[in-house]
């Protein structure tokens, strides 16, 4: 049999993931944390989300490591990690979630659910100032994957969508701009901004007072990249001047975020617990089956993280 492959996640138990991958591969030597790792000199292959820092180093002959999020941020932190082979999954149902969440909230606020909530409760029948959809414009940070759907959704509803990105991207219907020397310019044409971008060294607080400061007063901001983008006073501090007018975040500096944290009863922030992309093994696991058969005939690996860039 070849090497065993180590379901390494404290969120979930890897049976779908054992059930998925022995229905494609045939049988596998599957372990995860909670049954035992057992002998980690076997350990050919690692599915991990947020493994404790050094686990990976252990496992003498590892050759690929993928992560079962999307986002690579929680393997990079690991300063042990070996120097294998990282991939990641590439999900088009995990995708259409994100934006999904990115359209709900983009809408709520668009169309002031919020408002016509309280009035119902008051039993007030207010109709609220008109904004016509050609004049929401929307910002999304990050056009990869994730940002270019989002962009491309939004954009099909008539919003005027921008995206901003580190190298030059063309994506149909979305005005695009890159790098740092544009970031004024994209934010001052921006009412929604949508955070969607990975968590490196050049883009951890980057949600800062400049940067909110740079936005049209009363904007609104979505975070579903990471929480370590937000410097979370900075936030607090835009959201009580009325600058931003409203913030949903779904990932946190801190997650769980602790209860004593100011967002939990700011009554302009709408909390969700990083369940914007979940990690869905039936649409998640055709490009690791893929990547685990390359592998295993030497072929060349999709869906590679480069640990330079830090995505
Ligand atoms: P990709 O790697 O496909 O795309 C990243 C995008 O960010 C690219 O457009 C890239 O630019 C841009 N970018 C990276 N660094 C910079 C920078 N310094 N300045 C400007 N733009 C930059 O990522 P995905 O779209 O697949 O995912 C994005 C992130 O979403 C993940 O890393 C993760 O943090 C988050 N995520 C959150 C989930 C949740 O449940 N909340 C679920 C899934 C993902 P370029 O195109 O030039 O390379
Ligand atoms: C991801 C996530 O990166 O769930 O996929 O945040």
């Amino acid at each position: 049999m070849a090497g065993a492959i180590a379901y390494i996640s404290r969120d979930t138990d890897g049976v779908a993931w054992n059930k998925i991958l022995t229905e494609a591969l045939g049988p596998l030597d599957f372990r995860t944390i909670a049954n035992g790792l057992g002998k980690t000199d076997d350990i050919e292959v690692a599915l991990a989300w947020k493994p404790e820092p050094g686990l990976l180093a252990t496992f003498k002959n590892l050759r690929m490591i993928v992560s079962l999020g999307m986002g690579v941020d929680h393997l990079l932190a690991d300063d042990k990690l070996p120097h294998v082979a990282i991939t990641r999954i590439m999900d088009d149902g995990l995708v259409g979630q994100m934006s999904e969440y990115a359209l709900y909230w983009g809408l709520w606020h668009h169309r002031d659910i919020e408002r016509y909530a309280a009035s119902q409760r008051a039993k007030k029948w207010k109709p609220e100032e008109f904004v016509d959809t050609i004049d929401r414009r929307i910002g999304i940070m990050g056009l990869g994957s994730i940002g270019q759907d989002t962009s491309r959704k939004f954009a099909a509803l008539g919003f005027p969508t921008a995206g901003w990105s580190r190298t030059a991207k063309t994506v149909p219907g979305v005005e695009t701009f890159h790098g740092r020397d544009s970031l004024a310019m994209f934010l001052g044409r921006t009412n929604i901004l949508v955070n969607v971008l990975p968590l490196t060294r050049e883009t951890r607080g980057l949600l800062d007072k400049t940067l909110f400061a740079a936005l049209p007063k009363g904007s609104f901001v979505i975070n579903m990249g990471r929480g370590g983008h937000v410097v979370d006073e900075d936030l607090l501090a835009a959201l009580n001047s009325g600058q931003i007018s409203g913030a949903a975040l779904d990932v946190f500096n801190v997650e769980p975020l602790p209860p004593n944290h100011p967002y939990w009863a700011h009554p302009k922030v709408h909390i969700t617990p990083h369940m914007a992309g979940y990690t869905n093994p039936r649409t998640a696991s055709p490009g690791v089956i893929e990547n685990i058969k390359r592998l295993r005939s030497g072929r060349e690996l999709i869906h590679r993280v480069d640990p330079k860039t830090g995505y």
